[in-house]
């Protein structure tokens, strides 16, 4: 399958974010694209192009106009203040506090749009979100013309990013912009399978009342993970989207037998809602060695993921999420892409 990939994430680099009681450098590491992109080279995986450009405009059907408007102004303003570094939040609306205003100083206004301290601004880190967004739509558009897949190399990820806000490394939601963009292109049904280790939240937010796209999701029990506050087994969808929102919360330490069992029940509810086109979100953050994760699958698990999508046989477009500093993100990512084309 081709891959689309763009350099222009690498400006999108030495952001810092809050860990454990400290200011720390960012886990969302520029070399995580590159392992990636150099493994598919190496595997010959297929043709890696660039993105081609495209306006927001689906974006601003799952995104607010006013978050959309605001992303491309952090840097700037933040240099207008007088600083540099990494602009990020502090303080956050929650119960009791008003979340429905925009404070005119920017570092309410980055309280206001986002959930956490993950989402940090260098001055390159527009033009990665909307060069991600643009590998996306361009993966998405093949996918559409009649490939039967291809793989969206994103950087930043996108899976915690909801209507009008960031958060957890996630500035725009690229599955869920593309599944917007199928379904603006006369798709009655999509499903999105999200295998990153950290509950899609935003995905969830965004589609929870929809019944036109499916959501499901395999990760780490909010319980004991990030992002906490979402990603429970009782949420199922609300209104129309009742029964279209499904969650596997699992516990630390989850291993293959018993994430796979949560893949092939997940997997048994997508055949039974039948898309037109399956979107997978793509995290390997779900292997034994990630640095922030907690579950226990083996680079051999990953083509075994690749070829149970495969089964399916719809369109699909694999779309990158998270992943950790370690150099086995490039043979677990694309172990699940070879494990698809050999299926
Ligand atoms: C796209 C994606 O995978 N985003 C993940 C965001 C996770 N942010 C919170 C990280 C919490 C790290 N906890 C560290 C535990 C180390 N043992
Ligand atoms: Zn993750």
């Amino acid at each position: 399958m081709k891959t689309v990939f763009s350099p222009r994430h690498l400006g999108h680099s030495n952001q810092l974010e809050l860990m454990a009681g400290a200011i720390v450098p960012g886990f969302e590491l520029p070399s995580r694209a590159q392992y990636i992109h150099d493994r598919i080279v190496e595997v010959g995986l297929g043709e890696i192009v660039g993105p081609k450009e495209f306006d927001l405009s689906i974006a601003a059907r799952v995104h607010a106009q006013d978050f959309l408007d605001f992303l491309p102004t952090v840097y700037q303003r933040w240099k207008a203040l007088g600083r540099d570094g990494t602009a990020l939040a502090y303080t956050w609306p929650t119960r009791g506090l008003r979340g429905d205003v925009v404070p005119e100083c920017l570092d309410g206004a980055l309280g206001h749009y986002s959930f956490d301290a993950g989402c940090g601004f260098v001055e390159g880190t527009w033009d990665a979100i909307k060069s991600s967004h643009d590998v996306m739509m361009t993966a998405a558009e093949m996918v559409k013309n009649g490939a039967g897949s291809a793989y969206a190399l994103c950087r930043p990820p996108g899976h915690h990013a909801g209507s009008n806000f960031m958060g957890g490394y996630c500035y725009i939601n690229n599955a869920a912009v593309a599944a917007e963009y199928y379904i603006a292109n006369g798709a009655k049904r999509v499903s999105i399978l999200d295998v990153d280790y950290h509950h899609g939240n935003g995905t969830q937010q965004i589609f929870y009342n929809r019944a036109d796209v499916q959501v499901i999701n395999i990760h780490g029990d909010p319980n004991q993970e990030y992002p906490y506050f979402l990603g429970y087994r009782q949420e199922t969808g609300a209104g129309e989207g009742e029964g279209f929102n499904i969650n596997y919360p699992l516990r630390w330490g989850t291993d293959w037998a018993t994430w796979s069992d949560a893949l092939k029940d997940g997997v048994k509810k997508l055949e039974a809602y039948g898309p037109d086109v399956v979107i997978v979100s793509l995290g390997v953050d779900t292997f034994e060695k990630d640095p922030i994760s907690h579950f226990k699958l083996k680079t051999e698990d990953y083509p075994k993921i690749g070829a149970i999508v495969k089964a399916i046989g719809k369109p699909t477009l694999f779309v990158q999420e998270g992943g950790y500093a370690v150099a086995d993100i490039g043979i677990n990512a694309v172990g699940v892409l070879t494990g698809y084309e050999e299926a």
